[in-house]
């Protein structure tokens, strides 16, 4: 087992489980457990913005908080609410990345009903203010509506549905939309195909990957498309799978351009020391590559609060992280997933663990932005 597993206890395989019937988010997500702010009296708002910070060629991103865990939360939407975090994340990032709102059950409601609002509002306001945008994702086994979970098809109605929503959401954002999660966490742990949970691989197995890459590239032949996954960050049985997947389908002449490392990372194991190894095995193929999710979250207590050795870890798995993208050249984009602590996926997901961003609830500055920024700025000529 690799140290740095992303690992949901029962209660959050509970609501993976629901989500893959095609739950609604609502209910199958408890939501956030609001915790006390970390906010020391001499915390602050940063003073530096990331996106100033790193090398030529490489955005610094977040997840857009929406959906998912939030659905369930007792405020609104924090992205159409909370002015202080869009200032924020107006402020620190060049890229944006979709938390929940381009996912299947978001713009699929019914089988011939697309509903873009939430998506072309974060699109809309990464153009006004200068961000690109990544797009989270197109063929997963997580998050897709009950209709298509539980629907009967036939193989082509199956393949045309893929086809018909790869082509009617890339073409929707084409140009306006740089990089495409097309395929996410195909892969489980030991490196086999997630046939039992996805619908599409279940029935076409990888050849529905080369489709769905050439359907995307066919929709935006300029945009970026990936495969991304967790517990990738390290050599291992995963991450061999998609270095091997990667080769064949770049054999088959599919159109694939990149490969994520999501980064959801954990002080309870140890640093992947090798994630900067891993990432040249890809751009030795001709691929991009980025780090698409990162957090490190920590063991609290029952009030949020971490232990001041864990936060020091943090600190340094977070600026270990940022450094081993920043020397790969072909790293072109590190995403942060999620930005303050207010409104991670963590504590939902992962009972026990928490405070894994960058900045706490009232979005004051932590020692993790900190070491996010030294890193960056070290990669700085
Ligand atoms: O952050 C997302 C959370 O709001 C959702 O409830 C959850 C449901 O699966 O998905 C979270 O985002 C995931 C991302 O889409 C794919 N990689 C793992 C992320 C964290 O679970």
């Amino acid at each position: 087992m690799r140290a740095t597993r992303l690992v949901l206890p029962g209660a959050a395989l509970g609501a993976v489980a629901a989500l893959a019937l095609g739950g609604c988010t609502a209910t199958a997500d408890p939501g956030p457990t609001p915790s006390p702010s970390s906010t020391t009296p001499e915390a602050a708002a940063p003073d530096v913005a990331l996106r100033d910070l790193p090398r030529d060629g490489l955005a610094i991103g977040v997840a857009v908080a929406g959906g998912g865990h939030l659905a369930a939360s007792g405020y609104p939407d924090p992205f159409g609410s909370d002015d202080a975090y869009r200032a924020v994340i107006a402020e620190q990032f060049s890229s944006l990345t979709h938390e929940n709102q381009l996912k299947w059950e978001f713009l699929r409601p019914t089988r011939d009903e697309f509903r873009f609002e939430g998506a072309d509002a974060v699109i809309d306001f990464a153009e006004e203010n200068g961000q690109q945008v990544r797009g989270h994702t197109l063929l997963w086994h997580s998050q897709n509506p009950r209709w298509l979970t539980t629907g009967t098809f036939t193989d082509d109605e199956l393949r045309a549905l893929l086809q018909e929503h790869i082509t009617t959401v890339v073409g929707r954002y084409a140009g306006r939309i740089v990089h495409w999660d097309v395929a996410n966490e195909i892969f489980d742990d030991d490196g086999v195909l997630r046939t039992e949970q996805n619908p599409f691989l279940a029935r076409f197995g990888t050849a529905i990957v080369a489709d769905a890459l050439r359907w995307a590239h066919e929709a935006d032949p300029d945009a970026v498309l990936y495969l991304n996954d967790f517990n990738v960050e390290a050599v291992g049985p995963k991450s061999d799978a998609y270095l091997a997947l990667a080769q064949e389908l770049l054999a088959a002449g599919a159109p694939l351009h990149g490969f994520g490392v999501q980064g959801h990372l954990s002080t309870q194991y140890p640093f992947p020391d090798d994630l900067e190894t891993n990432l040249r095995r890809f751009t030795d193929l001709g691929l991009e590559v980025a780090i698409t999710e990162l957090d490190v979250r920590v063991p609290v207590d029952a009030d949020g609060r971490a232990e001041p050795d864990d936060v020091a870890t943090q600190v340094d798995y977070y600026g270990r992280a940022v450094a081993a993208c920043v020397a790969v050249e072909r790293c072109t984009s590190l995403t942060l997933w999620g930005v303050t602590d207010r409104y991670s996926w963590v504590p939902s997901w992962s009972p026990g663990e928490g405070a894994a961003t960058v900045l706490d609830e009232d979005l004051a500055v932590k020692p993790a932005f900190e070491a996010v920024a030294d890193a960056l700025r070290a990669s700085t000529p």
